[in-house]
């Protein structure tokens, strides 16, 4: 069946709709006084997050690239965040401060080599103790092994595109096929299987479409007929910029490898995987080499190779996060679901000449963020309020009717999800990245972000500022921080940033 047609014909069954689902419904809410909601009911959430999904691979988001059907069904049917960022963007770091609600400099994880304290206070602990039933499914990255769950089975480390190995409970495992399938048959599956009469949270947390961007079998071939756009700055010289522009290592012309490329395959692939792997990639590598591309057509290829990948990656998560939608449907639990989509930070696609994340520049800075909750959320809304991955924790606590610790920094967005932002909602924000010297050698540097204007200090080996007005220059193609016009701009920005510091005790 079409899913359109699923979908109405679930509708025309209405209340009647197969006893067996309205029951599941009714069983899977309990009775606690008053939630976020004014409800007397706590919601069941599922927390979707990928790695490295930028906002501008999602057509919901205006992607030319790409199409994003099921993803943009949550969007469609709730809200849609324009202006959602993470406070330090890498994957672990991004990842203990949604368990948390607190900056990298209290929970510890400040870049990717930190082991996770998995003592400390998180969201999950919180919601099992009013009630909820938690899981967490697939990938986990935090060294440590997930608390908080009362039931996890997750990848171990970066995990595989293919033939996963898993970690469940503390045992290991190893499955056959792609991984994104995978982690979905899993957690359909808990979905099937947890208690009935609680409340569940549930953290559906992919793999892709993180480096190496290894496409499922599925879409080997997709986009092999066509030409991606290319972004205006992928030949960025970064003149009008500092010293951690230049001396970065992420480009798509010095920095990608063989297997980035995938003029090497992957290695963990079965005979039969392997099989179409080659079938599909052969070819394509064998007119690559007969080419003998130089220069810029080297860097547009390879371009090319790059992205269409990413976006085969893509496709499969869009695919997969549609049947766990369809699987809400068919068994009565959209309605008294809220499911958030996002991804642990943004990513470049060529931008700047890039790929990878770490700057605080804004397609990296940006995470994507839908919200979907039948009735309560207004279908089609958007909100462009700064909203930050801080802020997750206290609204999962919010919407299961918990006060928020006070030691948790972030704000329940609650509100905003009702379209009513309060008055004294965040006006800018506060960023740091640690990992330096380290892979990709971005440096170490923190700033603040107004809805106007971004200032960075790079520091540790550099002594560099650097000021982007992002209405006049939106690519952040230059630092006007010399810039006398700008004076009183810095003054303003420098004290905000000061302020910001010390909110989150953020002291060395
Ligand atoms: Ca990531």
């Amino acid at each position: 069946m079409k899913k359109t047609t699923r979908r109405e014909f679930l509708k025309t069954l209405g209340s009647t709709a197969a006893s067996g689902m309205a029951m599941s419904m009714l069983s899977s809410c309990t009775s606690v006084g008053q939630t976020g909601w004014g409800e007397r009911k706590q919601p069941n959430i599922i927390f979707i997050m990928t790695d490295d999904h930028a906002s501008h691979a999602l057509s919901c988001y205006g992607s030319k690239i790409n199409k994003t059907p099921n993803l943009d069904r949550l969007a469609k049917e709730g809200m849609l965040f324009k202006n959602c960022f993470c406070t330090n963007s890498i994957c672990a770091p991004c990842r203990a401060v949604i368990l948390t609600g607190k900056y990298s400099h209290l929970n510890g994880v400040i870049d990717n080599r930190k082991r996770f304290d998995g003592t400390q206070q998180t969201f999950p602990k919180l919601l099992q103790k009013v009630g909820y039933e938690t899981a967490m499914i697939g990938k986990w990255h935090l060294k440590s092994d997930p608390t908080g769950f009362d039931y996890w089975n997750v990848l171990p480390g970066q995990g595989t595109y293919y033939n996963p190995a898993m970690k469940e409970m503390g045992q290991r495992k190893k499955y056959t096929g792609y991984t994104t399938d995978i982690i979905t048959d899993h957690c359909i599956k808990w979905l099937k299987e947890r208690k009935a009469g609680k409340p569940f949270c549930l953290m559906y947390h992919h793999k892709a479409p993180h480096r190496r961007w290894e496409p499922g079998p599925k879409y080997l071939n997709m986009y092999d007929d066509v030409t991606m756009p290319e972004p205006d700055n992928l030949f960025d010289d970064y003149s009008n910029r500092g010293r951690a522009a230049r001396e970065q290592d992420m480009s798509i012309e010095k920095t990608m490898d063989k297997r980035d490329l995938k003029l090497i395959p992957p290695g963990d692939l079965n005979p039969e995987q392997k099989k179409l792997w080659d079938a599909a990639y052969n070819p394509k590598n064998e007119a690559f080499e007969k080419a003998n591309l130089q220069g810029r057509d080297l860097v547009r290829w390879k371009y090319q190779r790059y992205i269409k990948d990413y976006l085969r990656c893509i496709a499969s998560v869009d695919d997969n996060v549609g049947r766990l939608l369809d699987f809400l449907d068919e068994s009565g639990l959209t309605d008294n679901t809220i499911v958030f989509y996002t991804s642990d930070q943004g990513f470049y696609l060529g931008d700047h000449g890039w790929f990878d994340k770490r700057f605080m520049y804004e397609e990296s800075l940006r995470m994507p963020l839908l919200a979907r909750y039948p009735g309560k959320i207004k279908a089609g809304s958007v909100n462009d309020d700064i909203v930050l991955n801080l802020d997750f924790g206290p609204t999962f606590l919010d919407l299961a009717g918990v006060s928020k610790p006070p030691d948790m920094q972030g704000s329940s967005i609650r509100r905003l999800l009702r379209g009513r932002t309060p008055g004294n909602w965040r006006k800018s924000m506060y960023y740091r990245y640690y990992q330096y010297p380290a892979v990709h050698s971005v440096k170490r540097h923190y700033g603040v972000r107004t809805e106007r204007y971004k200032l960075i200090h790079f520091y540790h080996d550099i002594d560099e500022w650097e000021l982007y007005d992002l209405r006049k220059d939106p690519r952040e193609m230059k630092n006007v921080y010399d810039d006398p016009a700008y004076a009183d701009t810095v003054k303003q920005l420098k004290a905000e940033l000061e302020r910001l510091r010390k909110k989150y005790k953020d002291s060395d």
